[in-house]
């Protein structure tokens, strides 16, 4: 059987796809994200494989035609699994559940959806995979964590999945992340990955650094707080949260800027706003700009010459949402 699992870079979508690998052995991995996907599925329709795994991907509106031409390459053999967590409306849902099988919920995150679909097939310790995927995506209050949590000590997972997020901050995004994938689905922890613990620990000392670094770099626009091109690179989701903590925000911006393009990372701050509504109404006043994700973390990217307007738009939308 052939098998092929595409998944996310981060640690909800390595844990995910680690599953993928233990429901399906002999897999081939391969990172994948919501602007490429479409990309990468007809490339993997060519070798018409079997089973085909696709985990922890925002289903990119913008290129959903070309998703579901993708999707029309596969043989029809083919049984194509999507499992995933991003907000997902409805027509596009429905009619991507014409061509695969759907498992989609907003709440879990993806790795604990990949466990509920194969358990009956997954060894033992893809239990932890799961919660590890869980407590990375900030995803673990669902009723299977808190049930889970109470099989192991759960202080003793935090230190293992946030061995992992550290690291993460600090890895190449697809060669080192594909050999740290492969070491779960062993069922080795990242405590016995020296080089994840040694990464780990270089992230958060730097994640330190970021903090004061933010402290006296913050700017506040409104009720948003944003930082704009950090000397380190990454970090980016943290130092959102602290943008919004130092300026005393409820929406927290970290933005970094190319030659003609900047790329914006939000988080909120003691506040229920859902960011991707409030982006997808913001980013459809730009042309060349496009973003997405979670109620709860948010990215985008638009022309650099539009950032400040768009600051002042996040800006107004939060403000008159709070009053
Ligand atoms: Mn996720």
């Amino acid at each position: 059987m052939h098998a092929v699992v595409l998944t996310h870079g981060d640690v909800d979508g390595i844990t995910s796809g680690a599953i993928g690998l233990l429901a399906f052995p002999g897999a081939d991995l391969y990172f994948t994200r919501p602007s490429q996907i479409h990309a990468d599925l007809y490339r993997v329709a060519r070798d018409r494989p079997d089973v085909v795994s696709v985990s922890d991907i925002a289903l990119n509106t913008m290129r959903f035609d070309d998703i579901i031409r993708a999707l029309s390459r596969f043989p029809r053999e083919t049984s194509i699994h999507w499992t995933d967590h991003h907000p997902m409306a409805a027509k596009y849902k429905r009619r991507l559940s014409q061509r695969v099988e759907m498992f989609h919920q907003i709440g879990p995150c993806a790795a604990e959806l990949m466990y509920r679909k194969f358990a009956d097939r997954l060894p033992e310790h893809a239990l932890r995979l799961a919660l590890y995927g869980a407590i990375a995506d900030y995803c673990d209050n669902t009723p299977f964590v808190r049930r889970h949590f109470e099989d192991f000590d759960k202080r003793t997972l935090y230190l293992e999945a946030g061995l992992l997020v550290q690291a993460l901050q600090e890895i190449d995004y697809r060669r080192e992340s594909k050999d740290l994938t492969w070491e779960l689905t062993l069922g080795i922890e990242p405590s016995s990955m020296n080089n994840i613990v040694n990464l780990a620990m270089k992230a958060t000392r730097v994640e330190h650094e970021v903090f004061r670094y933010v402290q006296s770099h913050a700017r506040k626009v409104g009720p948003v707080g944003y930082v704009l091109d950090m000397p380190v690179h990454g970090y980016r989701g943290k130092s959102a949260k602290f943008a919004a903590y130092f300026t005393d925000s409820m929406i927290g911006i970290s933005a970094r800027s190319s030659e003609d393009e900047v790329d914006v990372s939000i988080r909120r701050r003691n506040s229920k706003i859902d960011l991707n509504r409030l982006l997808s109404r913001v980013i459809s006043s730009f042309t060349n700009a496009q973003g997405g994700g979670h109620p709860a973390a948010c990215g985008a990217s638009m022309k650099r010459s539009d950032f400040p307007r768009f600051l002042q738009l996040i800006a107004d939308e939060v403000a008159a949402q709070s009053s």
